[in-house]
C-alpha cells in the first residue's frame, strides 16, 4: 500500500518536471532558423535551464529523497515479504499449521479407531447375545429336568439293588436253604446281634462262598485306618462288580461259629488274565480284643503257593520268618500291631496282618499294569502293591483278588475242588 502510494507520487513529480522543462521563451537567446519555429534555441534551452535549474535540482533532490524513501520502503517491504515467506515456510515446516494437521489427522485416526472398536464391540455384543440365548435354552432344559426329577422324588422310595430274601448264618447256610444264584444276601452269624449284608457266591454244586474281600479295578481306596477296616468299607454289588473289605468284626463273627471250621480261599488274577488260588484250613479272625489276629491250621493247597507262610527275599533282611502271616494281629496306619520297629501299615498305606512286613499283601496299593518299582512307591523302597510273593514277586501288583470262606466240609462238594 505504501509502495503504491509513493510510486504514484514519483510519476506525478516526473510529469511536473517534464512540463517545467518545456521552455518556449528565453530573454538571452536568439532564435536560429534552422532549429524550427516551435523548438527552442540552444540559448533558450540554456536560459530555460538556468531559470529552472534550482527548482529542478530541488525537485530532483526531493525526488531522490522520495526514491530513497521508496527504496527504503521497498527494502522493508522486500524484507517483510522475505520474512513472511520464510516464516510461512517455517510455519509449514514445523509450527502451528503442522500441529493442526497433525491434530486433525490424529482425530481422523481416532475416529477410525472408534469406528473399528464399535464394529468389533457390535460383533461381541452379537456373540454375547447368542451365548445368552443358548444359556437361556440350557436353563430351560435344566428347569425341565428339575421338574422331572421333582416328580420322580415325589414317587415312593424304591431300593434299586436286589437283595435276596433268603437269610442264614453264612452263605453256605443261605445256599443250603435253597438259594441258587449269586448275589446280595443278609446273613446273621451265631451270637451276632444283627444281620448284615454280604455277597454270596453260589455255584452249581450248591456251594455258598461268603466273600470277605474284593479287588477288581482300584476304584476303592484301601488306605484306611482301624475303624473302617473294623467295620468294612467299599461297595457290595449284586453282580460282583465292586471292591470292598467286609470288615474285621464281621470276619470275626463269621469264623468263630462253632462247630463250623472254614476254609479261606484266596483267588488271584494277574494282568495277563492268569488265575491262581490258595486255600487255608481253619481260617479264623480273633476278636478285636486280640487285634483281629489271623490264624489258620495249614495251607491246604492251590497253585498260587503259600505266601502266608512267608518268603525269603534275597538282598534284604526280609526272610520267611519275618514275612509270614499266620498268628499276626491286624495293623493299620493308626494301630501298629506288627513285629517291626516301625509301622508297616503306615509305610504301605494299607491294613493287614502285618509281620515285618509281608509276603502276602492283598490290601495294598492298586498299580495298573502289574510291575511297579521303588520309584513308584515314592523312594521309600517299601513294596506296597497287591502282593502274593509265591506267585509274582513283590514288585508286581495283582489285578484282581478275592478272599472268600466256605465251611470245610463243603469245599469238595460235587467233586470239583478248583472253583
Ligand atoms: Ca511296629
Amino acid at each position: 500500500y505504501l509502495v503504491g502510494r509513493h510510486a504514484l507520487e514519483v510519476q506525478w513529480y516526473l510529469l511536473l518536471f517534464l512540463l517545467q522543462q518545456r521552455g518556449d521563451y528565453s530573454e538571452t537567446c536568439t532564435f536560429a532558423d534552422g532549429f524550427g519555429t516551435y523548438c527552442p534555441t540552444t540559448c533558450g534551452v540554456a536560459n530555460y535551464l538556468n531559470r529552472y535549474k534550482p527548482s529542478v535540482d530541488k525537485d530532483l533532490a526531493e525526488i531522490e529523497n522520495l526514491l530513497e524513501n521508496i527504496a527504503n520502503q521497498t527494502k522493508g517491504a522486500q524484507d517483510r515479504v522475505v520474512y513472511m515467506r520464510d516464516s510461512t515456510a517455517h510455519a509449514q515446516k514445523s509450527s502451528s499449521p503442522d500441529l493442526y494437521i497433525k491434530k486433525s489427522s490424529n482425530m481422523l485416526d481416532d475416529i477410525l479407531r472408534f469406528e473399528k472398536s464399535i464394529i468389533s464391540q457390535e460383533s461381541q455384543i452379537y456373540s454375547l447375545q447368542e451365548t445368552i440365548d443358548s444359556n437361556e435354552k440350557r436353563m430351560l432344559q435344566l428347569k425341565q429336568m428339575i421338574l422331572q426329577l421333582e416328580q420322580k422324588c415325589k414317587l415312593p422310595c424304591e431300593d434299586t439293588v436286589k437283595i435276596e430274601p433268603i437269610t442264614g448264618k453264612d452263605c453256605q447256610d443261605v445256599a443250603n436253604r435253597g438259594a441258587r444264584t449269586s448275589g446280595l444276601y443278609y446273613i446273621k452269624p451265631l451270637k451276632d446281634k444283627e444281620q448284615f449284608l454280604v455277597y454270596c457266591e453260589i455255584d452249581n454244586y450248591g456251594r455258598g462262598w461268603t466273600v470277605l474281600q474284593r479287588r477288581r479295578d482300584g476304584s476303592v481306596d484301601f488306605s484306611r485306618p482301624w475303624i473302617p477296616y473294623k467295620e468294612g468299607f467299599g461297595y457290595l454289588s449284586p453282580d460282583d462288580t465292586t471292591e470292598f473289605w467286609l470288615g474285621n468284626e464281621k470276619m470275626h463273627l463269621l469264623t468263630k461259629q462253632p462247630p463250623v471250621a472254614y476254609v479261606l480261599r484266596v483267588e488271584l488274577k494277574d494282568w495277563d488274565g492268569n488265575k491262581r488260588y490258595a486255600d487255608y484250613h481253619t481260617f479264623r479272625v480273633a476278636p478285636e480284643t486280640d487285634q483281629y489276629r489271623l490264624t489258620y491250621a495249614f495251607y491246604q493247597g492251590g497253585d498260587a503257593g503259600d505266601a502266608f507262610d512267608g518268603v525269603d527275599f534275597k538282598g534284604d533282611s526280609s526272610d520267611k520268618f519275618s514275612t509270614s502271616h499266620n498268628g499276626m494281629q491286624f495293623s493299620t496306619s493308626d494301630r501298629d500291631n506288627d513285629k517291626y520297629e516301625q509301622n508297616c501299615a503306615l509305610q504301605d498305606g494299607s491294613g493287614w496282618w502285618m509281620n515285618r512286613c509281608h509276603a502276602a499283601h492283598l490290601n495294598g496299593k492298586y498299580y495298573r499294569g502289574g510291575k511297579y518299582s521303588e520309584k513308584d512307591v515314592g523312594g521309600t523302597g517299601f513294596d506296597n502293591g497287591i502282593i502274593w510273593a509265591t506267585w509274582h514277586d513283590r514288585w508286581y501288583s495283582l489285578k484282581e483278588t478275592t478272599m472268600k470262606i466256605i465251611p470245610i466240609n463243603k469245599l469238595t462238594a460235587g467233586g470239583e475242588q478248583n472253583i
